[in-house]
């Protein structure tokens, strides 16, 4: 079998503006999967409510798209039900780190088998820009003409905090390193988190291509960068100046979550497997 591009390709127009960093997230997540052969009828993903989520009609998969900040929980619990499945979260910085933000958490300390793509492009882009927790304090916003007055959230030192089975950052504009960070991530097992830096022109216009190009290095420049080390990856956070894109944190000896549950330990079934029809009839006599 050899999955190619276009086998992922929707019938469908995109509906983001021209320059959005949508369009490579998307094409780049599509060249990977045909690179790692994975063909549309083996992966499941979940996706959020948002410019992000809109991306659920531009590619042909299993897809289901949920709540706005839920689009985690879908992806655990498919992927709890069918491990076969390689199964992937797409979310935006309001819905992972607002809504949704103790699916995250809860994510990363089960170490489930997933993939987390967080778009995030520093706004609550589809209603037109407000401030989320990646806004700088004062910035001024759509309808907030002098921004908000609390302290942002240190997104990486955020995720570092929780110990992740992996985590890496991308830049949208990108896509060699975004594509190479993506085969990483769903090869990685565990619950891997990658942090996309998107352009968003619209309503994040300060984030432009030049001032990426100023301030976002790639990891591998930095002399002995070592992933699997916690205090490396703190260190080189910290500043967030310039900005590292990159894996930034490896876990390899982190359990998944099924690899601690002994009541699955020699199960040759996914739970989907284990579905039975079962006939009511008899219960229902007994309440009438
Ligand atoms: C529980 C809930 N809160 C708020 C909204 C309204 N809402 C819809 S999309 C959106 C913005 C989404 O921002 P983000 O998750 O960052 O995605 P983006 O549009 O930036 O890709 C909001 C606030 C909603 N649909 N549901
Ligand atoms: S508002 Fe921003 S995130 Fe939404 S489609 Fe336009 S450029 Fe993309
Ligand atoms: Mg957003």
């Amino acid at each position: 079998m050899s999955v190619k591009i276009t086998d992922y390709n929707s019938p469908n127009t995109p509906t983001w503006c021209p320059g959005c960093g949508n369009y490579a997230i998307h094409a780049s997540l599509k060249k990977t999967l045909s690179e790692l052969n994975i063909s549309p009828s083996e992966l499941f993903m979940s996706f959020d409510i948002g410019c992000n989520g809109n991306g659920a009609d531009m590619i042909n998969t299993y897809a289901f798209k949920g709540l706005h900040g839920r689009s985690i929980p879908l992806a655990v619990g498919a992927h709890l039900a069918n491990r076969r499945m390689t199964t992937i979260a797409d979310i935006g910085d309001g819905g992972c780190f607002h809504e949704g933000l103790d699916h995250l958490v809860h994510a990363i300390r089960s170490n489930y088998n997933i993939t987390i793509l967080i778009h995030n492009n520093a706004n609550f882009a589809l209603t037109t820009g407000q401030a989320t927790v990646s806004t700088p304090k004062r910035k001024p916003m759509y309808g907030l003409p002098e921004g908000i007055p609390e302290r942002n959230l240190d997104v990486p030192e955020f995720i570092l905090s929780l110990d992740p089975s992996f985590y890496a950052r991308a830049y949208s504009g990108n896509l060699i390193q975004m594509g190479e960070i993506f085969k990483s991530a769903i090869e990685n097992k565990g619950c891997s988190v990658v942090e996309i830096l998107q352009l968003c022109p619209s309503y994040n216009k300060e984030f432009t291509p030049q001032w990426a190009n100023e301030n976002i290095k790639e990891i591998k420049e930095v002399e002995n960068y070592n992933a699997d080390s916690l205090e490396n990856a703190r260190d080189i956070v910290v500043n967030n100046s310039p900005l590292y894109t990159g894996i930034i944190y490896r876990n390899k000896n982190l359990p998944t979550f099924y690899d601690s549950l002994d009541s699955r330990k020699n199960s040759l079934t996914e739970l989907v497997d284990e579905v039975k029809v079962h006939d009511i009839k008899k219960l229902l006599k007994y309440f009438e």
